[in-house]
């Protein structure tokens, strides 16, 4: 098996786990890695992304894999990069990406599309598909210019240069930046502080978020007026402001 799941406290942590080549991604990793995202839907509410070993998180598509490819076969390679991209993106649980090593090509590009994303000190990152001859076809293009603006993120795109964690927290590429070694233990911290919050609510913010990002600001409120009066519909608002109000805990059930 390529990839290792566990699970503890309602955190689902799924390691990439081909130390040998990086954890660069071929096609049965990829489907390995859909699968398990949406087997994780039951159980889970936060789920932790990462690579074995201490050097990479992953180092791009699996490049000796591609070389022969047509152009037929790189189309749906693509494709089905896409479907995991969107399983991530649209799974009712947030994904954080705790980046150990080198995120490079489709690796960066697979972090680009979870919620969180948390480095260690000595994490490399870019996209340098156009030094390889072709350019990221697992969402870079899309993804890296939304999350950084169209002048950063050309400026890695168009050079293929690969950048220090430091100048990735500056530049808002990842969110948090922890100590070499770190980046698992505070992923799963973080993954435990949402897990402790109402699931429903959690799944509405991150919805209400992903939608109205891409939408105007008039749809972007209709979405969040319409998904904070379902809040209220649940048994989990109740309990959440009767504990605050107890003074207590509140223990929710996701319903
Ligand atoms: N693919 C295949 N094998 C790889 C990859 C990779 N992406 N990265 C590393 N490896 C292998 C190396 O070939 C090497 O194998 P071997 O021991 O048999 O020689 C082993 O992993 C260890 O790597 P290195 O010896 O090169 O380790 P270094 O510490 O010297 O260098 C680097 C580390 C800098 C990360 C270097 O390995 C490197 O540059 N790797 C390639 C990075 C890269 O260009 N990534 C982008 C690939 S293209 C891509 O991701 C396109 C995605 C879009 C399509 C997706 C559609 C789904």
């Amino acid at each position: 098996m390529s990839l290792k799941v566990t699970q503890d406290e309602h955190v689902t942590t799924i390691t990439i786990n081909r130390p040998k080549r990086l954890n660069a991604l071929d096609e049965d990793l990829i489907t390995e890695l859909t699968h398990a995202l949406q087997e994780a839907q039951n159980d889970a509410r936060c789920i932790v992304l990462t690579g074995a070993g201490d050097k990479a998180f992953v180092a791009g598509a699996d490049i000796a894999a591609m070389k022969t490819m047509t152009p037929q076969d790189a189309r749906r390679f693509s494709q089905k990069g896409h479907t995991l991209l969107d399983t991530i993106e649209n799974h009712d649980v947030p994904t954080i990406a705790a980046i150990n090593g080198f995120a490079l090509g489709g690796g960066l590009e697979l972090a680009l599309a979870c919620d969180v994303r948390i480095a260690s000190e000595n994490a490399t990152l870019g996209l340098p598909e156009v030094t390889l001859g072709v350019i990221p076809g697992f969402g870079g293009t899309q993804r890296l210019t939304r999350i950084l603006g169209l002048g950063q993120g050309l400026d890695l795109l168009l050079t293929g240069r690969k950048i220090d964690a430091t100048e990735a927290h500056r530049t808002g590429l990842i969110t948090r930046l922890v100590p070499p070694g770190e980046a698992l233990q505070e992923a799963q911290n973080t993954a435990k502080t949402i897990a402790t919050n109402g699931p429903l609510a959690v799944a509405l913010a991150k919805k209400t978020a992903r939608h109205g990002h891409d939408a105007n600001l008039q749809t972007g409120d209709h979405l969040e007026t319409e998904a904070f009066a379902a809040c209220f519909a649940t048994d989990d608002q109740k309990e959440g402001m009767q504990a605050f109000l107890d003074k207590r805990e509140p223990t929710f059930q996701g319903r």
